[in-house]
């Protein structure tokens, strides 16, 4: 039976992809996760439930092109299985009036090697969201017995696991990038919390950010959970929404990683990268000085790129700057019109998450 599921590292050539769909996307209500996320000057204030039928319509028609764009560079494209999304959840510990979406399986999912890992997540409202990708990954696993199904510990979310007083209307950006220097996050370490998208794969090394979405119990874990990597936890002291380290620090060949200048990485977590002559580059500047309308992420959607292999990458179409820059690292840009996707979690490596790169695993770190 043929091998499935392999991927080592962001950069090797891309076989094999799972792209989000936005079919049935909920604006959730404010929890403890994600008041703490939302900039007070957001348009996203006060407002939930389903998003509209015509947003979703436009962002599919981008996320349909972007696996035709993938199809025809020879990249099998599967889909995952929305849910009803506007619909009451509850645990034992809380309820929670709907679900989120299902745009970006990078959040949910960490595939590393022959192993697909469903991430605790740390929002109530992605609670369920592994259920919209399981139709896949059974079908991996009946299909390639090599395959590794995983499932990392189911968090309570109670709020033991979040911060009091930690609501954005009642921080300044100034006191919030204080606290984020000084690690003091929404999420507590009362359990083992991570979202998928806070991991670099780079072979046997793993880049864990620790922030809102990933607590250093997660770190932790992910370090008993593969205990033939090396797992290094990161801090973007810049940022004063922590999440997801992909529009942050962004690999694009080994040896060459584009940074978010307003998110630099301190001098000290540097180390390992100089001395295995690997360049950290300022990302280029975005195009854009807003998001779009209703749109949880930052304008550093800009470095949210997808590597298709080491030499080809996908940026989205406006953003011309990233492009440009990208070209000249001597990249063949592939530009995908992505924008109208953005609101529903994020950009082209959100919007993906890997089931097959060719190539094994590497050490691109020898000197530790
Ligand atoms: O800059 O808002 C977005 C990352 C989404 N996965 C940001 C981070």
């Amino acid at each position: 039976m043929p091998k499935i599921v392999n991927s080592w590292n962001e950069w090797d050539p891309l076989k094999h992809v799972i792209v989000g769909k936005a079919d049935n996307c909920c604006i959730p209500p404010a929890e403890p996760a994600t008041d703490a996320k939302i900039p007070e000057d957001s348009d996203m204030h006060g407002i939930d439930g389903p998003r509209s039928e015509e947003s979703i319509i436009k962002a599919n028609i981008q996320l349909d092109n972007l696996s035709k764009i993938l199809e025809s560079r020879g990249v099998k494209v599967d889909r995952p299985t929305p849910l009803d999304f506007n619909q009451k959840i509850s645990t034992p510990d809380w309820d929670n009036g709907t679900m989120f979406g299902c745009m970006p399986p990078r959040d949910v999912i960490l595939t590393l090697g022959n192993e697909m890992l469903e991430a605790t997540m740390s929002y109530r409202s992605r609670w369920f969201e592994y259920l919209c990708y399981r139709p896949l990954i059974e079908e991996y696993f009946n299909n390639d017995p090599d395959m590794r199904f995983e499932c990392a510990p189911k968090p309570r979310l109670t709020d033991e696991s979040y911060r009091e007083n930690y609501l954005s209307e009642d921080i300044t950006v100034d006191e919030r990038l204080k606290m984020v220097a000084e690690k003091r996050f929404v999420t507590t370490e009362k359990e083992v919390l991570f979202d998928a998208a806070d991991i670099l794969r780079m072979g046997k090394d793993l880049f864990v950010q620790h922030g809102f979405t990933t607590n250093l119990k997660g770190s932790d874990w992910l370090r008993r959970h593969f205990p033939n990597h090396r797992i290094h936890t990161l801090n973007f002291p810049g940022d004063p929404y922590p999440i997801h380290i992909d529009a942050t620090f962004t690999p694009l060949r080994p040896g060459l990683i584009i940074n978010n200048p307003t998110r630099q990485l301190p001098d000290e977590q540097r180390e390992i990268f100089k001395k295995n002559d690997w360049e950290i580059i300022d990302a280029a500047q975005p195009a854009h000085n807003q998001p779009p309308p209703l749109c949880y992420s930052s304008i550093w959607l800009s470095m949210n790129v997808l590597v298709v292999d080491p030499k080809t990458v996908c940026v989205e179409e406006t953003e011309v700057y990233q492009c440009e820059q990208i070209d000249k690292f001597g990249f063949e840009v592939i530009p995908v019109p992505f924008r109208d996707a953005y609101p529903f979690g994020g950009a082209l490596h959100c919007a993906t998450t890997d089931v097959y790169r060719e190539g094994d695993c590497e050490d691109y770190f020898p000197n530790q």
